[in-house]
């Protein structure tokens, strides 16, 4: 079984020209890029995206900053447990628990400026693939 994941450079990343580093390990790691665009998200797109933070503090500084500029946007694959794979390359929400190696450890200090998002379960990645790349 495949799983699918919503994986985003986010506008910190995209400002700081490490897309195409991020885009690399991930593609070195395994993955196949099923889809990529460079975007702005909508702020409709936003909320729906981050709804399940709608009651936190900092829904609203979110949306402000994912929306803020350019993200990229990459819908990827690979085989069963291929979701959580991602995520630990990814390293931690906040990045100074990350570990060196991982993407936010290597490139990131701050948790509002994570440079990376990705899907947190095959089930995320269903619903956010089908927000953001409807259709594939
Ligand atoms: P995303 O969804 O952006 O990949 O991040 P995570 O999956 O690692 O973490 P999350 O959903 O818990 O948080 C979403 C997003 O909110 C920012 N954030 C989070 C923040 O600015 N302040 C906070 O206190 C928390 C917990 C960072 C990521």
């Amino acid at each position: 079984m495949s799983e699918r994941s919503f994986v985003m450079v986010k506008p910190d990343g995209v400002a700081r020209g490490l897309s195409g580093e991020i885009i690399s390990r991930i593609e070195r790691r395994g993955f196949t890029i099923l889809a990529m665009r460079k975007t702005v998200m909508e702020r409709s797109a936003a909320e729906e995206h981050y709804g399940e933070h709608r009651e936190r503090p900092f829904f609203g500084e979110l949306v402000e900053f994912i929306t803020s500029g350019p993200v990229v946007m990459l819908a990827v694959e690979g085989s069963e447990g291929a979701v959580k794979a991602l995520r630990d390359m990814m390293g931690t929400t906040n990045p100074l628990d990350s570990a060196p190696g991982t993407i936010r450890g290597d490139y990131a200090l701050e948790v509002g400026e994570n440079v990376i998002h990705g899907s947190d379960s095959p089930e995320s990645g269903v619903r956010e693939l089908a927000l953001h790349f409807p259709g594939l």
